[in-house]
């Protein structure tokens, strides 16, 4: 057995009996209440899903297995001369919670590098589909058409006992995510760059390769991984970690299911708002004819975009009530590798200016930037100027979190997903019964 997978079914025995023990002895106590406004709102804030992967706290963001987004970047292991790490070794930490050594990360980096090969047939199946598809529609068709390769799907009916499912959804995981990075590099080239798709680099690590294959040299490997990292995980409950776990309650395998992931991430309230941002400020430079504009000129297109019943897209958020850290993070690169970029000081005029008209118009709970207001600038400045290709960036992250979730839903036995309706006259009856 790998190191990696030894060591993560070595912590799947230690939690089992705590599931167990607070199912069996505790699992009448109360651990939240649902008002109606919940239950018509979007189920904001009401406590049900369990993850141990990543938490979100409103006022500081998210922790990976309990680390800020500094500690994690700061501990994980890095290819010599780079800021950022391996993402292989994040997967390790993000699965077992422990920090890996370089050997440990290594291991899955080569690991990783034997799982990587794309089958010919995805390749052919992006082919074939219209050019003018969204790339996120493109991942989602590639990512379901290689159900096909799922060992969770075979060995469940070749009759697996349920204390095995975790093993064969590790292996479809580990499969699946080594090969995204070249299915979404292959989407780009092919839609993008006159289907001229670049070979992998079997020295390359995970990022590197990803960087190496869209054709975009360093500090661009750099950019991937930190990308990356940033958008694995954001707890359970947002739209594309949600519909993953959801599909995979279902026992689903892991293609079914991150594929599933991969359409919620597509809305323009979720994933899709990072394109949004580029294009909402195109719009902005394009009025003012390619000038930046002033702070009051701003201000202006701001309340234009709202009282044309818009969102701002990249502001405001669900569970957060501050500038999110991941937002923070891209900042801190962008003012180290590309401080003058026009772009770049048009997004932080936005941060200047917006969270003041948003207080003022008195509708978003929270007026601060959140990851995506930020993501676009950077990969514009290295060339990945088709915004509508950045959700997938995403989509790959996010992969990393939705994957390691699945894994342990499926060693702990989580079951089927299956939260209770109730009508609207239901609803009238409990308030009229409450009177
Ligand atoms: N611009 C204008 N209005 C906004 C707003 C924004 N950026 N953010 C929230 N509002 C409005 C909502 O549309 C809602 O209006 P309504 O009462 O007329 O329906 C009201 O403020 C209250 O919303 P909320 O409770 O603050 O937010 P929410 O939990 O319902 O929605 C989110 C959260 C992210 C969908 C919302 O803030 C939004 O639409 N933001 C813009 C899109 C965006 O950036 N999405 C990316 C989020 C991060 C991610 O998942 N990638």
């Amino acid at each position: 057995m790998a190191g990696l997978k030894e060591l993560l079914y070595q912590k799947i025995l230690e939690q089992r009996p705590r599931v167990a023990r607070l199912a069996k002895e505790h699992g009448s106590v109360l651990l939240d209440q649902v008002t109606i406004g919940q239950a018509i709102g979007g189920v904001r804030g009401v406590k049900c899903l369990v993850t141990d992967i990543s938490h979100l706290d409103p006022e500081e963001g998210v922790r990976f297995r309990g680390k800020t987004i500094s500690e994690t970047f700061a501990v994980l292991p890095k290819i010599p001369g780079s800021e950022y790490p391996y993402v292989e070794g994040f997967w390790y930490f993000l699965l077992t919670g422990e920090v890996p050594s370089i050997e440990q990360t290594l291991e899955v980096v080569q690991d990783f590098r034997n799982r990587r090969e794309v089958p010919q047939y995805v390749f052919d199946t992006l082919r074939a589909m219209p050019r003018d598809l969204h790339p996120m529609a493109m991942l989602s068709g590639a990512v379901v058409v290689m159900q096909r390769e799922s060992l969770f799907a075979r060995r469940y009916n070749e009759g697996m006992s349920k204390k095995d499912y975790w093993d064969p959804m590790y292996e479809d995981a580990c499969n699946l995510l080594a090969k995204l990075p070249a299915i979404a590099a292959f989407i780009y080239r092919m839609k993008y760059k006159d289907d001229t798709p670049i070979a992998s680099d079997p020295d390359l690590d995970f990022g590197g390769d990803f960087a190496h294959m869209m054709g975009i040299a360093p500090p661009y490997d750099d950019v991937a991984r930190m990308y990356f990292i940033l958008h694995a995980d954001h707890e359970s409950g947002n739209v594309s970690a949600h519909t993953t776990r959801l599909v995979a309650s279902a026992l689903a395998d892991a293609y079914y299911s991150y594929s599933a992931g991969v359409n919620g991430l597509s809305g323009p309230l979720h994933g899709l708002a990072n394109q949004e941002v580029l294009r909402w400020i195109q719009s902005v430079m394009q009025e003012l004819g390619g000038e930046l504009p002033t702070e009051e000129e701003l201000k202006k297109f701001l309340w234009k975009t709202l009282k044309s019943g818009q969102v701002i897209p990249g502001y405001g958020h669900a569970v957060l009530r501050r500038t999110d850290p991941r937002y923070l993070a891209q900042m801190e690169f962008c003012k180290i590798h590309l401080p003058d970029d026009p772009m770049f000081q048009l997004v932080q005029m936005i941060y200047k200016v917006a969270p003041g008209v948003l207080r003022e118009h008195g509708k978003a709970k929270n007026p601060w930037p959140n990851v995506d207001a930020q993501s676009g600038v950077v990969q514009w400045h290295f060339g990945v100027t088709e915004y509508d290709f950045y959700t997938v960036l995403f989509a790959v992250g996010r992969a990393i979190g939705v994957l390691a979730n699945i894994t342990w839903d499926r060693a702990l036995g989580y079951p089927l997903e299956r939260p209770k309706s109730v009508t609207l006259d239901m609803l009238e009856e409990v308030v009229d019964a409450q009177g």
